[in-house]
């Protein structure tokens, strides 16, 4: 039986799933050689009303962060054991802004702008809800991430602010991954997963926002991404 089971959305465009939060925390379970079965989420049942959650024993733990804390305490840190409190420090600022800026940058290349919206994502979404909700729940749901976007501030800026703010976040992740292979080197980290999940998304994100466009212009993330891949080995 597997040590932990993965509650995840599903996945769309080669991601194996839509969340990039969930990417990082299937990534992490593969890297550090946990074994794990992963299965469709709802967030309603989750302990923090996000996915991913897991089950590890009769517990139900929510937030990446946490289950990988407390997945180091369980299964011992084999991504992070070498990294010093400087590594630590750096990892962290990587992550958070990973996961508290960047991300909403991927939101809204995914969900404000038209050009995703229309071009497939609306339908992306539709094709993961129950049937009868399909026709407007979509919609209700892009005003919900509106709203979050206005409500965390970088949705009160115009499309070129957000995606040159975004794109600061890149142009520090290029000088930091630099001509390493990963974040600290040879082996990827936990704080990996974290970079890596966002800059995944917003590789796989069809559309021509600003901030996928300076990706794109970015090979040495390409690169890393495609090096995080192949000790990930994900499921074919
Ligand atoms: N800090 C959380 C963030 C998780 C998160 O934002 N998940 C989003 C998907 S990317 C979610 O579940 N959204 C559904 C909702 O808010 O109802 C983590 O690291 O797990």
């Amino acid at each position: 039986m597997a040590d932990v089971t993965l509650y995840q959305f599903p996945g769309a465009y080669g991601l194996v799933s839509l969340s990039p939060f969930c990417t990082k925390l299937e990534a992490y379970l593969r890297l550090a050689g946990v074994g794990y079965e992963a299965k469709l989420g709802d967030p309603r049942r989750a302990p923090v009303g996000k996915l991913p959650y897991v089950k590890l024993g009769d517990a139900l733990i929510g937030d990446s962060s946490t289950i990988v804390s407390v997945l180091k305490t369980r299964f011992g840190d084999p991504l992070d054991a070498s990294l010093d409190a400087r590594d630590h420090a750096v990892g962290h600022l990587a992550r958070r802004t990973a996961e508290e800026h960047l991300y909403w940058g991927l939101l809204h290349a995914r969900w404000v702008d038209d050009r995703a919206w229309n071009g497939g994502y609306r339908d992306t979404i539709a094709g993961m809800l129950p049937a009868p909700t399909r026709a407007f729940l979509p919609a209700l749901l892009r005003r919900g991430v509106r709203k979050s976007l206005h409500a965390h501030g970088l949705g009160r800026h115009a499309e070129a602010e957000i995606a040159r703010r975004g794109t600061e976040d890149l142009d520090a992740f290029v000088a930091l991954i630099g001509e390493r292979a990963f974040l600290f080197g040879d082996a990827p980290s936990s704080y990996d997963c974290s970079v890596y999940a966002m800059l995944a998304h917003l590789r796989a994100t069809p559309t021509e926002h600003p901030l996928v466009v300076a990706f794109r212009e970015r090979p040495t993330l390409a690169a890393y991404c495609d090096r995080m891949n192949e000790r990930i080995a994900w499921p074919t």
